[in-house]
């Protein structure tokens, strides 16, 4: 496959030999005899272990993954689905280190003057960040988290009118009688040396109550009509799981609410006996990512099982099938799904085998990396690589990890004012990064 050699630089030198390793793997393994073939219930099949880490391919015209899929049974739905060809950025890229030490970093967004606020889950902090780097006090108010596992405080949004409201919403795992459940908070913010949040009312609680420390999604997208999409998840443990496509229940939902917490007229479900009003999608795993097109429409990239991640382009009402369909298996390499596909459920744009770990995505809109326009920017937890997507009629076309030097879990991608990409890596000792052209000083943030 790889017959179009180009010059490679040291590092993708490094991955076209991956890439041959993986061809040579592919070699070994025979094909099934007619006897093998493979039961309709989901058998493990190759890709277990070590060989669930993606890896890349370099060579033009070859998908950009060259790993074995964890279940190589299930085929996409139509060509392009998956392991689009690889692409590689022309512009040569400075990665600058703008804060660290920051403890378990979630999510980074900008304050009308440039400075940056920053969430802490664990500990539940907010902080302001400025343009060199220097961090404020934690910001008082901010409400008691439920800080274990993938719990605590998330995401932070500012309302669309904030010059003039200094409202901002913040989203988090909420320790109730009985377990915790996701809750956004609206509060007023009071910027400087020490910042503070006051009239702080919870607008959102996702319902059921449920004892889990994982999958509450949690990311918070304002519409262009003033409403708030609040991204959810099933909660991880298989009580939660079921309910996904349930209309009763929030777990594995996106919601959409208004600003004070009301709901919508327009729902699609509100005249829907038994249905939660603020239900807007069903279906989903785990929503980390999510982010508006040039068109305003909604795209989320979502946590999948082994071999499922997913790139969903999210529309009014509709079932995204988890957890009845979907590709991948548990991470035990027990089946999930029998099948990939069923009516009335829909398919994702883009699925992923094995997996990257989206923790955020971003569609990038800036002058500062032209080439980059109307890419998807996706923060790769697992795969320690920043993706970016190319695409063209809603559908993927190329795909290329950035940035896999750096070996960091990248939990959060924003595009900045300047038109630079700004990413947070994950973890106790995690930083806020910089992306812009090399030998280019991007307009610094005021
Ligand atoms: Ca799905």
């Amino acid at each position: 496959m790889i017959t179009t050699p180009r010059p490679l630089s040291g590092v993708r030198s490094a991955w076209s030999l991956l890439g041959a390793c993986a061809l040579l793997l592919a070699a070994c393994n025979k094909p099934p005899t007619p006897s093998q073939q493979r039961p309709p219930s989901i058998e493990h099949a190759d890709g277990k272990g070590e060989s669930t880490k993606p890896w890349v391919g370099s060579a033009s015209g070859v998908p950009v993954e060259t790993a074995p899929p964890n279940v190589p049974e299930f085929k996409p739905a139509f060509a392009g689905q998956t392991r689009a060809p690889v692409m590689h950025t022309e512009t040569p890229l400075t990665v600058t280190e703008i804060a660290g030490d920051l403890d378990e970093p979630w999510a980074v967004a900008f304050l009308p003057d440039g400075k940056m606020l920053v969430t802490e889950k664990h500990q539940g902090r907010l902080l302001i960040v400025t343009a060199d780097g220097k961090k404020s006090a934690p910001t008082s108010g901010v409400p008691r988290v439920d800080g274990r596992d993938q719990g605590g405080l998330l995401d932070v949004a500012l309302a669309p009118d904030y010059p003039k409201t200094k409202l901002i919403y913040l989203s988090y795992y909420e320790p109730r009688e009985g377990g915790n459940g996701l809750a956004v908070v609206r509060a007023r913010f009071t910027e400087g040396a020490a910042p503070a949040l006051a009239d702080v009312k919870v607008v959102f609680r996702m319902q059921p109550t449920l004892d889990s420390s994982m999958h509450a999604g949690g990311r918070l997208v304002f519409a262009p009509d003033g409403t708030l999409f609040v991204t959810l998840g099933e909660r991880s443990i298989l009580k939660g799981r079921v309910q996904a496509r349930d209309l009763a229940s929030d777990f594995g939902k996106i919601v959409r609410i208004l600003p004070d917490g009301g709901i919508p007229k327009d729902n699609p479900f509100v005249d829907t006996p038994g249905a939660r009003p603020e239900i807007w999608t069903r279906g989903h795993r785990n929503v980390l990512g999510a982010a508006l097109d040039a068109k305003q429409r909604l795209w989320v990239a979502e946590m999948g099982p082994r071999g499922g991640d997913e790139l969903n382009l999210v529309e009014r009402g509709k079932d995204y099938g988890w957890p009845t369909i979907g590709y991948g298996e548990e991470y035990s390499g027990e089946p999930i799904h029998e099948t990939t596909q069923a009516p009335g459920l829909e398919q994702p744009v883009y699925y992923w085998d094995p997996v990257i770990s989206p923790g955020a995505l971003s569609i990038y809109s800036g002058e500062l990396i032209p080439e980059w326009k109307g890419n998807f920017l996706i923060a790769g937890l697992s795969s320690k690589a920043l993706i970016r997507l190319a695409l063209e009629n809603d559908r993927v076309v190329g795909e290329e990890r950035l940035l896999m030097e750096r070996k960091d879990r990248i939990r959060d991608v924003v595009q900045g004012p300047e038109g630079a990409v700004y990413l947070l890596t994950d973890g106790s000792n995690g930083k806020l990064l910089k992306v812009t052209p090399a030998g280019k000083r991007a307009e610094p943030a005021r």
